[in-house]
């Protein structure tokens, strides 16, 4: 009887969004709000990104459809529709999107004590095959109203108050953390609400999965390549691991999130920071992960202790189950 309880007692991403800010007294439901205008935006994303198979058709990004109307790109469009959404939720202070060179400082008016970190639409190369991708995002919060600065977000990750991704995929899914677990929410298009599918998830202690682009194995560091090796020839008498990779972070994050196993996107000699960007990729993950009892790790440091110099820095990242990562950490400890 609990299936048919669930059928028709739906908790939505709102109102579980708002339990849980109950249990803070202190809350005015600016959170929710914020949470609210995010939410407008990944079904925005989501339904031009449904649309974008047949878009195609009809006009190609960057030319004229046959109503004579510029059509935007995709990632350009989901930016503008973030930016608008944030702005006008009157609870954001500081925009960082993945699309804008500079941070965005929202006029006086409509300020409030979020910022907001975000990528609109990661993976976006893999929009014209139908690969899924994602909207990541990462949120900080003021603890005193001073003019904003983005000083505001160059911090360590454990200093977000909340993090999330959108994967727009054969559903659409909102995985959310606000500090307190990790819950996803599917997106019911009749209902145009994001229903809680996945409560409290969390990840398995290990894996039997790795995921990297082996590509690079040609300049990978010391650690990422004796780790790999030992997943395909384990030397304990236990089974080689499986790879997979799509190449969109959400999409191989929301995998090994489900089903355990272990991301990495390393160092190489090539990168020596690696590809991803801190603020609005590595952060929002690793706190994700953390959350679901998994772990992330720079190859030198919890990912969440970094401090980013700049808003578009990047660094390596291996995240994942617990045990998978413990045994990539120790090899790079042996490398001193
Ligand atoms: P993007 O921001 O240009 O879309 O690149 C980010 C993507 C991630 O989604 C993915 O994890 C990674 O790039 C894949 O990189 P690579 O193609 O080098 O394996
Ligand atoms: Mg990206």
């Amino acid at each position: 009887h609990g299936a048919d309880a669930n059928r028709t007692d739906l908790m939505t991403i709102t109102r579980f969004v708002l339990n849980e800010q109950s249990k803070h007294p202190e809350s005015r439901g600016d959170f929710t709000i914020l949470l609210n205008h995010i939410v407008l935006g990944c079904k925005f994303v989501c339904s031009s990104v449904n649309k974008a198979g047949l878009a195609k058709l009809i006009g190609l990004a960057g030319e004229t459809n046959v109503q004579g109307e510029e059509q935007k790109k995709l990632d350009v469009l989901s930016n503008e529709v973030f930016m608008k959404a944030l702005k006008s939720s009157g609870r954001t202070c500081v925009l960082v999107s993945e699309e804008e060179e500079e941070a965005t400082i929202v006029e006086p008016a409509l300020r409030g004590k979020y910022c907001v970190v975000f990528d609109p639409l990661d993976g976006s190369s893999n929009i014209d095959c139908g690969v899924s991708i994602g909207t990541i995002f990462g949120i900080y919060a003021l603890k005193d109203v001073h003019e904003p600065t983005i000083e505001d977000v160059l911090l360590p990750g454990k200093n977000m108050v909340a993090a999330g991704y959108c994967m727009y995929g054969s559903s659409c899914t909102l995985v959310l953390s606000t500090g307190a677990g990790v819950n996803g929410f599917t997106l019911d298009p009749s209902l145009g609400e994001f229903i809680l599918t996945h409560p409290d998830i969390k990840i398995p202690k290990q894996g039997k999965i790795y995921s990297v682009n082996e590509g690079n194995a040609k300049n990978w560091d010391g650690p990422t390549a004796a780790y790999v090796k030992k997943c395909k020839f384990p030397e304990d008498g236990s089974s080689p691991k499986s790879l997979r990779y799509i190449g969109s972070m959400v999409a191989d994050i929301h995998r090994t999130l489900l089903y355990g196993g272990i991301f990495l996107y390393p160092a190489d000699k090539k990168n020596p920071n690696g590809k991803l960007r801190i603020l609005y990729e590595v952060f929002p993950m690793s706190f994700l992960m953390e959350q679901a009892g998994g772990q992330a790790f720079t190859g030198k440091e919890r990912a969440l202790d970094l401090v980013p110099n700049k808003l578009h820095d990047r660094s390596p990242i291996v995240l994942g189950s617990y045990d998978d990562v413990e045994e990539i950490k120790a090899l790079y400890a042996a490398e001193g």
